[in-house]
């Protein structure tokens, strides 16, 4: 029987499983590389640990590896009920939790290395950790698409460390109680982008090769006083953020920057579905006028230490899942 030892915490609401003992060797050099030897050789190791019984469709997983950079404290990649993500701000948080958790940060500048390029995030008092997330930009601008069941709408392709189509005009009701319906209709809006072949470019090479926009976020008003805006996002895997998505508010961040509807510096409170929230900020992207440099600040809590257990004679050890 092998076991894997796993830090369970959340952030706003949205869970992070840190692997602390137990993972896979992964082959290559690069952060980057250890991603694709992970997806391609592990995907039983990412089943058994998300899915149930031992975890449910909304944990992300996050391996720590090697840095590219020595300076940096680890290289992490995340993961989740159907594949890896490129970047995950809450579960950055989240490892940052995690290690102060354990004892091998203290407070003050931490980088970490992801397969789509360093974070730098900042562990401050009463569990405020901010993340300065990688360089995040509007990639088009009121995009139509038609959508079966909702008709025409109109959204916005970004980059905040992971794909997004954001939209505004979308007409429902962004209410906790609507949760069904909400995963639903975003799930026919994502279906909807790939019939259209409406995509993202991969924002680490020059060539910019193909990337499947694999979340969909819709805003509302807020709900909280405190907030700019409340929103929904559907992740890659059919559920939905309990928090107000990190990269997908760098999304928003840079959205709002290219409209000139947030000045440098300027903060932006995004509530969440459940209504915790994130305080997000930027500043402008050195050499690239199209771009931001997006800060995102929230709280993360320690929910338990997990030693996971896979009996051979265990008919579900390799997990339960859809995908
Ligand atoms: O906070 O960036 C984020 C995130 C991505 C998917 C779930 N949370």
């Amino acid at each position: 029987m092998e076991t894997v030892t796993v830090i369970d915490s959340h952030t706003e609401g949205e869970p992070t499983r840190v692997v602390i003992e137990g993972a896979p060797h992964l082959n290559g050099h690069s952060v980057a590389e250890k991603a694709a030897d992970f997806r391609k050789r592990h995907e039983d190791f990412r089943r058994a640990v998300i899915g149930e019984p031992r975890g449910h469709d909304a944990i992300v997983g996050a391996l720590l590896v090697e840095p590219d950079d020595a300076s940096s404290e680890t290289g992490v990649i995340f993961f989740n009920n159907v594949g890896t993500l490129h970047m995950c701000v809450h579960g950055t948080i989240g490892v940052i939790a995690t290690l102060a958790h354990l004892g091998r940060i203290t407070r003050g500048l931490h980088r970490l290395d992801t397969p789509v390029g360093t974070v730098t995030a900042h562990l401050g008092e009463n569990s405020l950790i901010s993340v300065e997330n990688v360089v995040s930009f509007r990639h088009q601008k009121d995009v139509e698409i038609d959508v079966e069941g909702l008709g025409p709408i109109t959204g916005d392709v970004a980059w905040g460390g992971n794909w997004f189509f954001l939209v505004e005009d979308h007409g429902l009701d962004l209410a906790a109680t609507e949760l069904g319906e909400l995963c639903r209709v975003a799930g026919e809006i994502r279906r909807a982008l790939e019939r259209n072949g409406i995509h993202g470019v991969d924002p680490t090479t020059e060539e910019g090769s193909f990337q499947v926009i694999d979340h969909i976020e819709l805003f509302d008003r807020p709900t909280r006083e405190d907030c700019d805006s409340r929103n929904f996002v559907l992740c890659p895997g059919g559920e939905y953020d309990r928090s107000p998505c990190g990269t997908g508010l760098s999304a928003k961040i840079a959205c709002l920057a290219a409209d000139r509807r947030l000045r440098n510096g300027q903060r932006w409170v995004q509530e969440s579905i459940i209504g915790s929230r994130f305080i997000g900020r930027y500043h402008d992207a050195k050499d690239r006028p199209d771009a931001v440099v997006p800060t995102i600040s929230g709280g993360a809590w320690i929910t338990g230490r997990n030693e996971l257990h896979f009996d051979e004679e265990d008919p579900f050890v390799e997990g339960i899942l859809r995908n």
